[in-house]
Formats: structure tokens, C-alpha cells, sequence
């Protein structure tokens, strides 16, 4: 059975709550947007599995010509020295590409376990019946669950090697900031010598790029305005998709391929108590595919403090899968001698805590007011430390090993913790 593959994003789908106070959010912004992470419900997955078959839809064979026709070198970038690892997928699907490595890697009698990470026991359940029946020798351990969680619990369950794949370019349906920021975590999550295959829709021929999104058939068009119906299946909402027309750009210097709804008349929508208008015209913003230059990667993976290892076009040179490869100083336990920016980023989290109880809307300029004299990353950091407070309390580690230190799932081996000011509650 062919399943799609879903985007980063989709990890959120399971809470019904966030789902109409995102939609209800979006639709009363200005310009009004919808997320394209709510675009694979059931009947969006099917329309997803057609888009990916269609002629036009470039993106899936290319990369498919990379994991069929290139495994052994694919092979060679990810696979640790003489080491056993783990092969960790998000948003995994079908796995229809990867399946391709894993023979490979099972046939040269690799010492690794695949992970497939996905949202949706459903299919994770159905990847694992299909790896059991093709590759028996394959050992298989499905993780449901939003990415970074299962990455913690992926590092609990042992403390092997880590490569993980993030294909299809999914990274291009968040926007750059949204990039930065996820790969920039991702990095903080995993450990010194652990390594990422990541999957980029390359800048190419406009109307190549345009044609892919924009078909003939309006099998893109039917992805989009599924969102509609999807509100009005779960919503209660009283959208006329006929009454909306599925508008497609790609501008060229920027990489930028965006979709948006126009609504064809003045119409006011229904949704639950809530109504939302809309003039002749008007847009909603859809989704963005964003399509890369190699200077764009190349600045990504700076930013996110990724070495680069290598990497691999397919035949037609439009996508390119990459490897990057984690690499933090070892630190010695000297302590707060190494923690001069750990020591700003303390005071910016407390502070932070204090003001946020009065200040809830000014969270972010106050975070970064306090790191303001610290380096660049220091504010994207103290902006992870917000959002993950676990992830900083192990930045503590002694080792200086930024990954996955000091928790239960300890992988520096390090017995000492770093002192932890006694006014800093985790
Ligand atoms: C999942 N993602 C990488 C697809 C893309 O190319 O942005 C989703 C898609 N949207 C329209 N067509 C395909």
C-alpha cells in the first residue's frame, strides 16, 4: 500500500482543540491564512498520494532516483565508522524512498534499527507489516508521536549512534525563520557525531516549479480546497469551496512557490459561533513550498551549527539530498568558568518567567533584551530555552555536549551534573 508522506508540521493534527483555534486564528488575521499542516486529513492524504503521481510532481521521482540509483553512496555519508546506529525517520509514511537504504543496509549486514517516526499509528502500523513481510531481518521499532518527544524517547532506548532522515523536502513547507528555528532545535536534541539526511527541492526552471503546483487537472487545487471542507467536516463550518478559486505563484529570486484561496464573492462563513467575511477577492495563504538555492542550505546549516558531510543530486540535478553532521566542543567540567553564556541565558529565563506573568504579549522582546549583549545564537537559544525547558536544563551538561546529556537517557556517560543555580526551577 502506498501512504504518503507527511510534512513536519503535521505532528500537531492530533489536538482537535488547536485545530479550530489555529483555523479560527488564521481566518481572523490580516491577510487571512490557513496552515498546510491541516491539509492531510484522510481525504487530503488520498489527494496527496495523487499529487505525488502526477508527471508534473517532479519531486517525488527525483528523489526516488537518488535512493534507488545512488544507495551505496547514500549509504557511505550516514553509515557511523564501525558503529551501530539508529535510523530515525520523521513523518516516515510509507517509507517509500528509504525502503530502498534499509535493503541496502541489510543486505551489506549493517548493525542499525530503523525507527520510523509518524504521527499516525495507523500507518506506522502498516509500514511495520510491510517491512516485516520484505525485509525480515530488518529490526523495526515504530515510534508514534510528535518528532522531538520520540527523539527523546528514540535517545532512552539506547544510546547508539543517531541518523535521521527528513525527506521530500517537507523542511520547504515551513517558512525560512520556521526552518532555522526547527533544524536549530533539532541540533540541540541530538548528540556529538550524530548525523542528518535532509531532502531540498532545488531552485530550477520557474515553470517547471509553478507547473508542479499548478496542474492542469486541479489535483493541486482540490489539496487546498480540501482544507475547506475539512473545517466544514469538523468545524461545523458552511464554506461553498465552489465559491473559492485555488491561486498559485512562484517567484523566482526568492525560491518562494506559494498557494492561496480567492474568494469569488463577498461572503461571510460560518463557523461554529463564530462568523468570518470575506470581500470579492480576497485571499487566504495557503501554504508556501519554499525551493532552494545551494547557498540558502549552506546558510541553514550554519545557522543551525551543522557540519557538512556531503551530499547527493539526482540525475536532473532539481533535488538534492544532504548530510550534516552534528559536532559540539567536549567541554572539560570546569563549570561556571564554561558557562558564561549559559549565565545570561539564567538570568533571561528567570527574568523572562517574572515578566511573563505581567507581560504575557512582550515574552519574546523580553528575551531578547536580556540576551542582548550575548551572541546572535545566544538569542535564538534563549528562545529554546522557552519553549524547552528540558532541552536547556541538559545544555547544563558538564561535557558540554549539547545533546541529549544528563537526563535519564544520559549519553556523555558524565556522572557530575553542572551546578545548577538553586533559584532555577526545572
Ligand atoms: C509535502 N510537501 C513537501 C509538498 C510540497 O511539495 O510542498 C506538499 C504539496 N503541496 C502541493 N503539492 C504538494
Amino acid at each position: 500500500m502506498n501512504l504518503q508522506l507527511k510534512p513536519h508540521a503535521m505532528v500537531e493534527n492530533r489536538h482537535a482543540g488547536s485545530f479550530r483555534l489555529d483555523i479560527l486564528q488564521g481566518l481572523k488575521s490580516i491577510p487571512k491564512r490557513l496552515s498546510s499542516k491541516y491539509f492531510y486529513d484522510k481525504e487530503g492524504d488520498r489527494i496527496f498520494q495523487e499529487i505525488m503521481a502526477m508527471p508534473e510532481y517532479y519531486l517525488t521521482q527525483c528523489e526516488l532516483d537518488i535512493f534507488k540509483n545512488k544507495t551505496a553512496d547514500l549509504a557511505n555519508l550516514i553509515i557511523p565508522e564501525n558503529e551501530p546506529f539508529d535510523l530515525i525517520e520523521l513523518g516516515a509514511g510509507d517509507a517509500m524512498k528509504s525502503t530502498f537504504l534499509l535493503r541496502y543496509l541489510v543486505e551489506k549486514k549493517t548493525d542499525f534499527t530503523y525507527m520510523p517516526i509518524d504521527i499516525s499509528g495507523n500507518i506506522l502500523s502498516i509500514l511495520n507489516e510491510k517491512l516485516t513481510r520484505e525485509l525480515p531481518d530488518l529490526k523495526t521499532v515504530t515510534l508514534e508521536g510528535e518528532y522531538f518527544e520520540m527523539l527523546q524517547k528514540a535517545a532512552s532506548l539506547s544510546d547508539r549512534k543517531k541518523v535521521i532522515l527528513f525527506l521530500g523536502s517537507n523542511i520547504g513547507n515551513m517558512n525560512i525563520e520556521e526552518a532555522e528555528n526547527f533544524l536549530y532545535d533539532l541540533n540541540q536534541n541530538l548528540a556529538s557525531g550524530d548525523k542528518l539526511l535532509i531532502g531540498f527541492d532545488l531552485k530550477k526552471n520557474p515553470h517547471t516549479i509553478l507547473n508542479a503546483y499548478n496542474d492542469k487537472n486541479g489535483i493541486t487545487a482540490a489539496f487546498n480546497l480540501n482544507l475547506l471542507s475539512r473545517i466544514n467536516r469538523e468545524l461545523g463550518a458552511d464554506f461553498d469551496p465552489q465559491q473559492f478559486q485555488h491561486y498559485q505563484t512562484y517567484d523566482p529570486v526568492s525560491g518562494a512557490c506559494r498557494s492561496f484561496l480567492v474568494s469569488l464573492q463577498d461572503q461571510t462563513i460560518r463557523i461554529g459561533e463564530d462568523r468570518i467575511s470575506f470581500e470579492e477577492n480576497e485571499l487566504i495563504d495557503m501554504e508556501v513550498s519554499q525551493k532552494f538555492s545551494t547557498e540558502k542550505i549552506e546558510e541553514l546549516r550554519e545557522k543551525s551549527d551543522f557540519k557538512r558531510v556531503g551530499e547527493i543530486k539526482d540525475s536532473k540535478n532539481w533535488f538534492v539530498d544532504t548530510v550534516w553532521e552534528v559536532k559540539k566542543e567536549i567541554r572539560s567540567p570546569t563549570y561556571l568558568s564554561d558557562y558564561t553564556d549559559s549565565a545570561i541565558l539564567i538570568k533571561s529565563f528567570n527574568l523572562l518567567n517574572q515578566r511573563e506573568q505581567k507581560h504575557k504579549n512582550q515574552s519574546n522582546s523580553v528575551t531578547k533584551t536580556q540576551a542582548h549583549d550575548s551572541k546572535h545564537s545566544n538569542i535564538r537559544f534563549s528562545k529554546t530555552i522557552r519553549r524547552y525547558p528540558e532541552t536547556f536544563r541538559r545544555n547544563m551538561c558538564p561535557s558540554g555536549n549539547r545533546g541529549l546529556c544528563c537526563t535519564a537517557h544520559c549519553r556523555c556517560k558524565s556522572s557530575e551534573m553542572a551546578p545548577r543555580p538553586h533559584h532555577l526551577v526545572f
